[in-house]
């Protein structure tokens, strides 16, 4: 994950930090080589605000070199290089394109830029630590999900079984998933059993009842065509009966935009009445994934997400978004195709791998 991001990242955070930066002059000669801006009126505004800002802050600078006593003093007066308001907008140009290059939501790029402005803008970028503001910027959208064991068997003195459904468009990596979420209850001691909630993809019930043979769990299933929404309640009664903790519910995959798919989901959340209900998505998807999450969000207010194939995503950008995009945290990544590969979501693990 974030092969491609990584190295992007990294060659801007070493381009920049050595400060290499001159409030006079250099900034000037920029932005008169731009015709776009040298035809904006509204810019040129701006622009003179910003040659205000630079020669207050060289007046500040110069008023600060006289006061220093002569033998700190150069032979040629020092500068103060400090990062003005133009020159982070133009610094933070390039990072944006690799951000949104690397499937980084808009939204975020934005809130990613307000948080490094307040921490540079005025700044010597010599004294700042360019890496660690940037992982402070990203961090700070990220969101560290619950304990999932705890909080199933929190709610297991309250009430069982415990009833997860998964749902997301088709492909995303749901009937794996739920495979691999077993396995990790399994793991940690809570018996599990499945629901072929999935009645509409020829095949389905036979690829999900093969992973429940593999794990030794109880498949509740019906005919295809049948209620999606009634599979899952007799799967819970059987649950009940068994004395199973959790229940985990397959659903069809569906595209977020078509009414009558987006109704079904919303019927067996109502019929089920889960505890959890988790968004499927597709890390390598990008954007198209973080607009998902948050049309599931919408429709079904989703516990949270897991982002399958982050193993083949180079770019890395959804597991930066989707959580700013709908307030609900990535639970778990889906690192491969084999039981074990499911990661419990972690900030810090995250941004280690962003190699900041
Ligand atoms: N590399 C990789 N492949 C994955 C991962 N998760 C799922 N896959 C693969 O993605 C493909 C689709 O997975 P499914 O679990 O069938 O997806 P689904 O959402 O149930 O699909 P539908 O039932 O058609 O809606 C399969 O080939 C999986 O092996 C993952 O984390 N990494
Ligand atoms: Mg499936």
């Amino acid at each position: 994950m974030f092969g491609a991001l990584k190295e992007k990242l990294k060659k801007w955070i070493t381009k920049n930090k050595e400060g290499d930066l001159d409030i006079k002059g250099h900034d000037e000669k920029k932005v008169d080589k731009s015709p776009k801006k040298q035809l904006s009126k509204k810019k040129k505004v701006k622009k003179s605000k910003v040659l205000e800002k630079q020669k207050d802050e060289l007046e500040q600078s110069l008023e600060e070199t006289i006061n220093t006593p002569s033998e700190e003093k150069g032979f040629f007066i020092k500068f103060k290089k400090r990062l003005t308001e133009e020159k982070f907008e133009e610094l933070f140009e390039e990072l944006e394109i690799i951000l949104l290059q690397n499937n980084v939501a808009y939204e975020s790029v934005e809130s990613i830029k307000k948080s490094l402005a307040e921490k540079l803008i005025g700044k010597n970028l010599k004294e700042v630590d360019l890496a660690e503001e940037l992982k402070n910027a990203i961090e700070s959208i990220l969101i560290n999900p619950p304990d999932f064991i705890k909080t199933i068997k929190d709610s297991l003195e309250i009430k069982s079984p415990f009833v997860i459904v998964f749902a997301g468009i088709n492909g995303s990596g749901k009937t794996t998933t739920i495979a691999k979420v077993a396995n990790y209850l399994q793991k940690n001691k809570l018996s599990v059993s499945l629901a072929a909630a999935d009645t509409f993809r020829a095949a389905s019930i036979e690829q999900i009842q093969q992973h429940a043979d593999n794990l030794k769990i109880h498949l509740t299933k019906k005919d295809y065509g049948s209620d999606p929404a009634s599979v899952g309640f007799d799967a819970i009664t059987h649950a009940k009966k068994n004395k199973i903790d959790v229940v985990l519910i397959d659903t069809a995959g569906r595209m977020q935009n078509k009414d009558t798919l987006m109704k079904e989901i919303e019927k067996i959340v109502r019929i089920t009445k889960p505890d959890m209900k988790i968004f499927l998505g597709e890390s390598i998807t990008g954007n198209d994934a973080t607009e998902q999450a948050k049309a599931f969000n919408e429709s079904t207010d989703i516990t949270g997400i897991i982002l399958s194939k982050s193993d083949i995503d180079e770019k890395g950008g959804t597991a930066i978004s989707v959580s700013q995009a709908t307030g609900k945290p990535i639970l778990f990544l889906g690192t491969g195709q084999k039981y074990e590969d499911l990661e419990v979501f972690d900030k810090k693990k995250m941004i280690e791998k962003l190699g900041l």
